[in-house]
């Protein structure tokens, strides 16, 4: 039985300036959802977005409004009895909401594996896989510094995988920047993330020049409008074209599938409104012959290891994944930091999301004390059944 629900803004600075197509970062808001039952079990949630409203429809302010304003008090008033019935009333009654969505769910599957005493995968159908391999995004805006960057991160045995930012410049510069970079570390899978930049006629000569300089993955390089154009690039080349802002809802991923507009599906669990819509918009994909990518929308530990959950349950995975986000972030938030070795990420074994938070940490970051939060939105939650 749900006691409270608690939503926190938590800007952390980032390890050095992010560039994307859509936004220039120099901090990540993190928007952290903590649920605690009447039985003394907490759970936490996570719907981070990228660069305010440039990135999605959410923004984190509209995140935390939207559910302090509509979906707490919706929630302790029906007092749903379990995770499904929970999901369930907020989508006869809020319209959307994606990430917000996610973050309620993410907590209350936390709760119910901490119940359980088994780790989110395994309420999701069961993991296949501990260890997830992680890409790394050079964002830096310099070609130079990419480099040594990524030089670092083989060293360091921390990633080979190495997902370039593009789309911000013009597309000789961009395309001289992405070649520099693959000729320094031929060996190793370089993509490209174009954030829907280019129209359909400039993807058409660009990526003609990434595929032939060895790139392995164009991501999303038009717009999330243009679904026809979307397969006809992936028709015309043999370098896979993935998608991304255009995998949305269960719906939209769906008619994707059917249509087998791309080549891989890029799944994030925000986009797609929860894990279990994760989960099955991974099964949609593999039904309709299309690959799978572990997407991040840079959410810091909560919604990195919520990812790592669903992730694990694919039964092939063969572009691997992005869940990178923590360690784009000058501080974690968990009192142990995910586990990050030999160039990929630990899937939490413990119960629920197998994470702990650094309570004090957290609500340093989000400019509060302990007391201002402890008695947010909590009120008295009862029902027949104890699911939650
Ligand atoms: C995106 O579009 O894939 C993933 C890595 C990164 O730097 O941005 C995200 C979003
Ligand atoms: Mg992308």
């Amino acid at each position: 039985m749900i006691r409270s629900i608690t939503t926190l803004l938590v800007p952390i600075p980032t390890i050095r300036t992010h560039k994307l197509a859509c936004t220039v970062m120099n901090e990540q808001t993190l928007v952290l959802v903590h649920i605690q039952t009447e039985d003394g079990l907490e759970g936490w949630g996570e719907a981070t977005t990228i660069g305010g409203l440039n990135y999605a429809e959410e923004s984190p302010h509209s995140i935390k409004t939207n559910i302090d304003t509509y979906f707490t008090p919706l929630l302790l008033k029906e007092a749903p009895t379990s995770t499904a019935k929970a999901m369930q009333l907020l989508n006869q009654h809020i319209i959307g909401n994606r990430f917000a969505k996610c973050a309620i769910e993410t907590a209350l599957l936390d709760i119910e594996g901490k119940r359980l005493g088994i780790p989110v995968s395994e309420l999701l159908g069961g993991r296949v896989r501990n260890e997830l391999e992680v890409a790394w995004t050079l964002a830096s805006g310099n070609t130079d510094q990419d480099i040594s960057e990524a030089k670092q991160m083989i060293e360091q045995k921390k990633h080979r995988i190495f997902k370039l930012k593009i789309g911000s410049n013009p597309i000789n510069e961009d395309i001289s920047h992405v070649l520099a970079i693959k000729q320094a570390i031929p060996e190793y899978r370089v993509t490209v993330d174009v954030n829907q930049a280019w129209t359909e006629l400039e993807a058409m000569s660009a990526i003609k020049r990434l595929q032939a300089g060895g790139v392995d993955l164009i991501e999303q390089p038009i717009s999330m409008r243009n679904q026809a154009g979307l397969k006809r690039l992936k028709e015309h080349f043999e370098v896979a074209i993935m998608a991304d802002e255009i995998v949305q809802d269960l719906q939209n991923a769906f008619r994707l599938a059917v249509d087998h507009c791309a080549d891989v599906f890029a799944v994030k669990i925000n986009q797609a409104g929860g894990l279990k819509a994760a989960c099955l918009i991974g099964q949609m994909a593999q039904l309709a012959g299309i690959e799978l990518y572990g997407g991040t929308m840079l959410e810091g530990p909560i919604g990195t290891a919520a990812s790592a959950h669903v992730f694990s349950t694919y039964p092939s995975l063969n572009f691997d994944t992005e869940l990178f986000g923590p360690l784009l972030l000058t501080e974690d938030i968990l009192a142990r930091p995910l586990d990050y070795s030999n160039f990929g990420l630990s899937v939490p074994t413990g119960p629920g999301l197998g994470i702990e938070v650094d309570r004090d940490k957290i609500y340093h970051y989000a400019g509060l004390s302990l007391s201002a939060v402890s008695n947010t939105n909590s009120q008295p939650y009862l029902a027949a059944e104890n699911s939650l």
